[in-house]
């Protein structure tokens, strides 16, 4: 496929002031009259061509100032419409164009999902509706008249505000949105179906008085309660968090249950993937709840992260979604405990970034080349480009952060902006020269910090040397490094450091030293405090040192790394590729065990979901980035599962002790908060370990829980326990779980994923009952994550089969899908981004399987684009 490059970037050679849209809505001939405000853009090329972009549209209609044009005057194609020389001077263009929705499998542009006429346009959805010029620097002002017969679409949404409604005669009626805000064609929706709505009102700060509305399938809007709070909350926080108010009278949030993303931000009509919205304590577990919260507020934060302010390019996605997944990192801190947060953002991290970023897929948080743009949806623009933004926060400080941030907003709302516009915005608030810093949105790769201490007792001095070193030939990164020490009793309170300010020292050379003086004991040092930068940091601390860490330090994140680092090391040991097959435990593994359950005695009540982390062992796909090459899959599982069960053993009794403390009174209202939420957590993570010391009596006990549960957090995390011990209970368990929830696509949901991860060999032969099963569809997206993204996400075991066939079912899905859905293909195929860490005989079938597809004869873009580049 032709790549785009950022070093070619030209403004526009045409602008489009004005949009008036015109859609009847019709299922197979929905048509579209397009009637656009033209001009030359004065920074483009006097007298271009205008080249307007499409997509599978078929042209039916072409005027300019309401003369039909020569045929020898334009082009059309499904692809694009060219006017060879169009007017010097402003001018309008009238285009009529055809689609058919119900035949839109691609989920992209407009399409109809259970019945419901929705759009999907970024990043480049628009130009299969119309012939535009579908680029985020072409801003402009939509009016939209949608037509649609009422029985068939009662609701009729769009961008902007309700400006006029009425009959259309033969039983069609209409409704007409303007959108007062210039905006690119990306953010541009509609919706037309039958709906159910739950509403509020919701005051500004500048005292604008708001409706806000969700949109879902009828007979749900029990169900869109949460959402619709989650809303009001994100409305205040970014108030009062970043001086943003809201802009438009109605706020709508739609729901649909075919959708390729999470959710989408189109102006005052955001839509959802409807995982990300319906939400009931019967059908959601906590991290459903944790989930919408979320992205309710990502999509919300968008209005000036993404929409006020656009992005010039798509090379400059990060600017809109490193940011507002920032944003909705702190909005979800604020909400719930911050430090739990932080771990689980930093999780997600290292499980799906670093690996990429690590493998043939890495690529900078801000790309410079790309042959498919929605193939870098990644983690690394997304989560490292947060990580950006927070080391940003870190280096300048907390109010020069929210100065800069206003200053962003104030010198570009209303533009298409750039990662250098950013940055500027907080150099000339800080003082501070961000050129060095700016190498982070440049250069993939994760960088490591090497770390010596050294303590010197005469004369009470601890030193730190850090060196830091990137693959390639990267400069020195600035690296915000934050660092206390911590004696075997607490705090070092005496200690001084010169060169650490507010508990910061920036690393911007390849090697520093810090020496720390007034130092009464040997110390431990506590580095990169609350995750502070995106590297790896290897230390040679002892286990010893790592505990004293979990005991006595401040910082809760490196309390956990410490607990984490330990297991890591005892898995490491054990789950490489030649190490012995053994169940003794051995003493750094019981030293590890005694300390979990010192911990657990003292604070495992009182911080029930800090505890659950601290008690959870790394996954075996954490181990296996660890680990970084000859990668053995079965070796790492036997390890993890040789672990748990000691730890079920050592933590014994205590483990049923806390379930019993931690169990809610019978009759406890459901209560999705994180405090309640933490709770089942930490019981669940008990009931895990009982399991795997004693499977027999974790098998009963989960059983009964499915039985007795109140709500679906601990009725699935007791169905994933069980999912592990293979026998009769389980089978049951299934089945009558499937039955239960048959008319629940989200929650069978749950259920194909537990089932696709399971590590044993009969899971193929599962999942092809599975794929037949009536609530199964390959056409919708949640169904295919759930049963096939689960399989090559969450089993690492049969995914990697030593003969191959997992991931020939990957790739046999990969290719079916491809005729569909290219995007929903595409992401799958990322399952083999670590291929090449596989010990040979794995690597090798994963080889000639991605061979395999490289040579199926015509891959879409988004497919070839990826296996090109993972085989490269
Ligand atoms: N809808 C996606 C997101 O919000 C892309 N903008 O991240
Ligand atoms: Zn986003």
């Amino acid at each position: 496929p032709p790549t785009i490059r950022l070093e070619d970037y030209r403004p526009s050679d045409h602008l489009i002031d004005r949009v008036d849209l015109d859609v009847r809505l019709a299922p197979h001939e929905t048509r579209i009259t397009a009637v656009l405000a033209l001009r030359p853009n004065p920074a483009g090329e006097p007298g271009a061509p205008l080249v307007l972009d499409g997509d599978d549209v078929t042209l039916l209609a072409l005027d300019l100032d309401g003369q039909t044009l020569p045929a020898d005057a334009y082009l059309a194609t499904p692809s694009g419409l060219t006017l060879h020389r169009p007017p010097t001077r402003p001018f309008t263009l009238r285009i009529e164009t055809q689609v058919d929705p119900t035949a839109n499998t691609k989920l992209m542009g407009l399409y109809r999902s259970s019945g419901v006429y929705c759009t999907q346009c970024e990043a480049d959805g628009f130009r299969r509706i119309t012939y535009f010029l579908d680029r985020p620097d072409v801003l402009s002002v939509y009016t939209t008249r949608i037509e649609a017969e009422r029985a068939a679409a009662p609701v009729l949404l769009g961008n902007g505000n309700p400006v006029e409604a009425g009959e259309a005669g033969e039983g069609r009626h209409y409704a007409v949105w303007h959108d007062p805000h210039p905006k690119p064609a990306y953010l541009f929706a509609l919706v037309g179906g039958r709906l159910d709505k739950v509403a509020t009102r919701f005051t500004t700060m500048e005292g604008r008085d708001v409706e806000v509305a969700v949109f879902v399938e009828p007979g749900k809007a029990p169900r869109a309660a949460y959402a619709l709070d989650a809303v009001l909350r994100s409305m205040r926080w970014d108030e009062e968090a970043f001086g943003r108010a809201y802009d438009l009278d109605v706020f709508n949030v739609v729901a649909v249950s075919d959708f390729n993303m999470g959710a989408m931000e189109n102006k005052g009509l955001n839509i959802f993937n409807d995982k990300y919205v319906l939400a009931s304590p019967e059908t959601a577990t906590d991290q459903d709840y944790a989930n919408i919260e979320a992205i309710i507020a990502h999509e919300y934060f968008h209005n000036w992260s993404g929409n006020r302010v656009t992005c010039r390019d798509w090379f400059q996605l990060c600017l809109k979604e490193g940011l507002t997944v920032f944003r909705d990192q702190e909005f979800s801190s604020d909400m719930r405990s911050r430090a739990v947060h932080r771990i689980g953002e930093v999780r997600t991290l290292r499980a799906r970034q670093f690996p990429e970023d690590a493998g043939p897929l890495a690529h900078p948080v801000r790309p410079r080349a790309y042959a498919e743009i929605n193939n870098f949806y990644t983690a690394t623009v997304y989560e490292k480009g947060a990580e950006i933004v927070r080391m940003l926060r870190t280096l300048v400080g907390e109010a020069p952060f929210r100065a800069g941030m206003d200053r962003y907003y104030a010198r570009n709302d209303g533009r298409a902006a750039t990662v250098e516009d950013f940055l500027d915005a907080f150099a000339a608030e800080s003082g501070r020269d961000l050129t060095a810093f700016a190498q982070w949105y440049e250069w993939p790769g994760t960088p490591r910090v090497d770390v010596e201490g050294a303590y010197d007792a005469a004369a009470r001095r601890y030193s730190l040397t850090l060196r830091q070193s990137l693959r390639g030939a990267a400069p020195p990164f600035v690296i915000p490094v934050a660092v206390g020490l911590v004696g075997p009793s607490g705090p070092l309170a005496g200690a001084r450091c010169a060169d650490i300010r507010d508990g910061v020292f920036v690393l911007d050379a390849a090697v520093a030293r810090l020496t720390f003086t007034e130092v009464s004991e040997a110390p431990v040092p506590s580095l990169f405090r609350g995750f502070s930068a995106p590297v790896r940091v290897e230390m040679a601390l002892s286990d010893a040192e790592r505990l004293t860490l979990l005991r006595h330090d401040t910082d809760a994140f490196n309390r956990w790394q410490a607990a984490q680092s330990i297991a890591m090391r005892l898995l490491i040991d054990r789950g490489t590729a030649r190490a012995p097959e053994t169940d003794d435990a051995g003493p750094a593994a019981q030293a590890y065990a005694e300390a979990l359950a010192a911990f657990l005695d003292a604070e495992a009540l009182a911080d029930p979901a800090f505890a659950a982390l601290v008690l959870g062992l790394p996954g075996e796909g954490d181990v296996a980035n660890e680990i970084g090459s000859d990668i053995d899959p079965d070796a790492i599982h036997r390890a993890r599962q040789s672990l748990r069960r000691h730890l079920g053993h050592a933590l014994g009794e205590r483990l049923s002790r806390l379930r019993a403390d931690l169990a809610e009174a019978p009759g406890t209202p459901f209560s999705p908060d994180a405090a309640s939420a933490g709770r089942r957590t930490l019981r669940n993570a008990a009931l895990d370990l009982i399991a795997a010391a004693d499977p027999a009596r974790g098998a009963e006990l989960a059983a009964a829980q499915i039985e007795d549960a109140s709500n679906m957090t601990d009725r699935l995390a007791a169905l994933g326990i069980l999912s592990l011990i293979p026998g009769e209970t389980r089978e049951t368990a299934l089945t009558a779980f499937g039955e239960r929830y048959a008319a629940e696509p989200l929650v069978l949901d749950k259920w194909f994923a537990i089932q696709a991860a399971i590590p044993e060999d009969g899971t193929l032969a599962r999942i092809a009952r599975l794929r037949e099963h009536p609530a199964f569809s390959m056409t919708n997206p949640n169904r295919v994550r759930a049963l096939i993204g689960s399989f090559g996400l969450a089993n690492p075991t049969q995914f990697n089969r030593v003969d191959g066939a997992g991931f020939g079912l990957l790739a046999e899905t990969v290719e079916m899908l491809d005729r569909t859905n290219p995007q929903i293909a595409a992401k799958l195929l990322t399952n083999f981004g670590s291929w090449r860490m596989l010990e040979p005989a794995r690597s090798s079938k994963a080889g000639e399987i991605l061979a395999r597809i490289k040579a199926i004869p015509g891959l879409s873009r988004d497919v070839a684009d990826i296996v090109d580049r993972t085989v490269a």
